[in-house]
């Protein structure tokens, strides 16, 4: 490490987590050589070291600090305005061959990306600290487990690391020091945070990733999205398991008997506030914990699926965060977070769109401009975040550092849908629910740039988050499938189906208990259902509607299926699998062929 510029930023005692691992201090090296940083910091994720971040960050504005009474220990932080949102069109995946990123990924060639990014990073960190990150995706004792390594220059991507995964020292001693140990390599460098020099680039085959140009959340925060998911997804593929964007909750019943289950919807469809859902008061003793709020990594154990959260902390859309929409998240947020892009009240409070407090008189916005509650433009931005550790929940499950992972019930499949599809219905199969999963359609949300509200196929809720060819994700489905002897039963729900009047006919939040205590009946074989074409379907007095508020023509129209609109569905479905270019399991183009003859019938 003699060629290393000496670490002369951190005090005394801070931040000396240096791995004993050659292959590791090799590639630090030859990415200090590359980026040329002022000094290089080993980040041990310490108390003492995350302080003197702290510190750092409020003196170079990087952080603001709120009022310490209202939120303690929690911060603002505002990001470039030009950088607000994950970017699917500078992100890339670039394995060997275009056909391995298969049809949906943005692919480009490996050997021009390097020589790319390479140059964009030549003196990149002139004058920047160079922050080294050790961390552990899941229970540091699982077999899930993943090390990696996110070198950054941004401090904001440190403090909000130690929030979102498990840092420092405990992956060094995972890690150990065999050269040949497997770990993700990670850089990332602000650049000038300029769109036109921001690709966030996976090279799965290496297990590497690249980004810059970017400061904001999925594109910066690495273990996330891109380890934790697309990366994740294609060493999922090689060594036998699955990496999912699912949330993992827990129910259990007055009688004490407990279920976990897992769902997958697209990015802000509500996935924080399921995993956090507070049971109506009908459902007096029925308790749900919660294991994950995003991401699911499952292996299979005793021919079942059993899942981990890869994750330590939420990164949640904030917007719509409310005690009525989620009292658990606002609990969580009350302290020890880091705020994204919302507004700041004139005593130092944070405020957004739909919380349940009366706007303020006069705030700053997420730009940092004066606001009113007459100006046209939105307090905090729809996709602003926040960041807190997972142990500020109050629901959290009590074997959330359980290597082996909880056993899963039921896999849940969703999207935000206007029409078409019913509150809630089963699958006849795994292979019926995999084509459930395959053909998941959401109106798109602000957590991505680009537009909002356009009805888009997201399969599996992976989209923008597959790591390889979507085909050969399928197959792996159907192949884990065949591997179960005990498979989660596979449901699909949609909160947002809208009546007539265009509003929506569900109130959603904490009475989808509703929903996923029929969900928990039929995982024990007592819920009652009927068959129809597209799946198993609750009639109205299957599900249990007491004391809701809530008439029976929505109900109706809530489980009715519409053949018209069916019929679009299903064009919509070959339509799309057609789109894919011939990559689609011919197992899934039966279920289609199943579907519509079921309809005929
Ligand atoms: C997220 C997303 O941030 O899915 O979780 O966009
Ligand atoms: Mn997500």
């Amino acid at each position: 490490m003699k060629n290393l510029a000496p670490a002369i930023f951190p005090p005394e005692g801070v931040a000396d987590a240096k791995p004993d691992n050659k292959a590791v201090l090799d590639w630090v090296h030859e990415i200090a050589t590359l980026t040329q940083p002022e000094n290089i910091f080993w980040c041990d994720g310490s108390e003492r070291e995350h302080e003197f971040l702290i510190g750092e960050s409020v003196n170079q504005n990087v952080l603001m600090e709120l009022n310490q009474e209202r939120v303690p220990r929690s911060y603002l932080h505002r990001s470039n305005p030009n950088d607000v949102a994950r970017v699917e069109q500078f992100t890339f995946v670039c394995t060997p061959t275009k056909e391995e990123a298969g049809p949906t990924n943005n692919w480009s060639d490996p050997t021009e990306t390097y020589a790319k990014l390479r140059g964009l990073l030549v003196g990149a960190m002139r004058g920047r600290t160079m922050f080294v990150i050790p961390y552990i995706m899941g229970p540091a004792d699982s077999p899930l487990a993943k090390i990696g390594f996110e070198i950054t220059d941004s401090k904001y991507v440190v403090l909000s690391l130690r929030i979102m995964t498990r840092m420092g020292e405990i992956a060094l001693k995972r890690l150990g020091n065999d050269p040949n140990a497997e770990w993700n390599r990670g850089v990332h460098s602000l650049l000038d945070v300029n769109p036109e020099r921001r690709f966030i680039c996976h090279f799965p085959q290496d297990n590497t990733i690249i980004s810059v140009g970017s400061g904001y959340g999925g594109n910066v925060l690495l273990s996330k999205k891109c380890l934790a998911l697309r990366i994740g997804s294609y060493l999922a593929r090689k060594q036998n398991w699955m990496a999912e964007h699912m949330l993992i909750l827990g129910v259990e019943s007055p009688e004490g008997r407990k279920h976990y289950v897992a769902a997958a919807f697209p990015s802000a469809c509500g996935k924080t506030n399921f995993a956090m859902l507070i049971p109506p008061e009908h459902f007096k003793g029925w308790k749900v914990t919660t294991i994950g709020d995003d991401i699911a990594w499952m292996q299979i154990r005793n021919g079942r699926l059993y899942a981990v959260n890869p994750e330590n902390g939420y990164f949640g859309v904030v917007p719509g965060t409310s005690n009525r929409s989620n009292p658990n998240a606002m609990r969580s947020i009350a302290h020890d977070t880091i705020y994204t892009n919302v507004a700041l009240t004139d005593d130092g409070d944070v405020w957004w769109e739909g919380r349940d407090v009366e706007p303020p008189a006069h705030a700053i916005d997420w730009r940092g401009n004066d606001w009113t509650p007459q100006s046209s433009e939105k307090a905090a931005h729809p996709n602003s975040r926040f960041t807190t550790p997972m142990r500020n929940n109050p629901a959290l499950d009590p074997d959330i550092e359980k290597g082996e992972g909880v056993p899963i019930s039921a896999i849940i499949f969703g999207g935000r849908r206007s029409d078409t599809v019913p509150l809630v219905y089963q699958a006849f199969d795994w292979n019926h629910g995999v084509y459930l999963g395959a053909t998941m359609a959401s109106e798109t949300t602000a957590a991505a740039t680009g537009a909002v509200g356009r009805v888009r196929r997201d399969p599996m809720a992976m989209l923008p988050f597959c790591g390889y060819n979507i085909g050969d994700y399928f197959q792996h489905w159907l192949d884990i499938g065949k591997q179960l002897t005990k498979p989660p039963l596979i449901f699909n729900v949609n909160w947002f189906r809208k009546g007539t009047d265009g509003k929506f006919l569900w109130p959603g939040f904490g009475e989808n208990m509703r929903v996923l205590k029929w969900i928990i009946d039929r995982c024990e074989g007592s819920g009652g259902a009927l068959k129809s074409p597209i799946g198993w379907l609750p009639s109205p007095h299957d599900l249990d509607l007491a004391e809701l508020d809530i008439d029976h023509i929505a109900v109706d129209e809530l489980l009715c299926l519409d053949h018209e609109e069916w019929q679009k569905e299903i064009a919509a479905h070959e339509e799309y699998f057609d789109s894919l270019g011939g990559v689609v399991p011919e197992e899934l183009q039966k279920q289609r062929e199943q579907l519509a003859e079921r309809f005929r019938l």
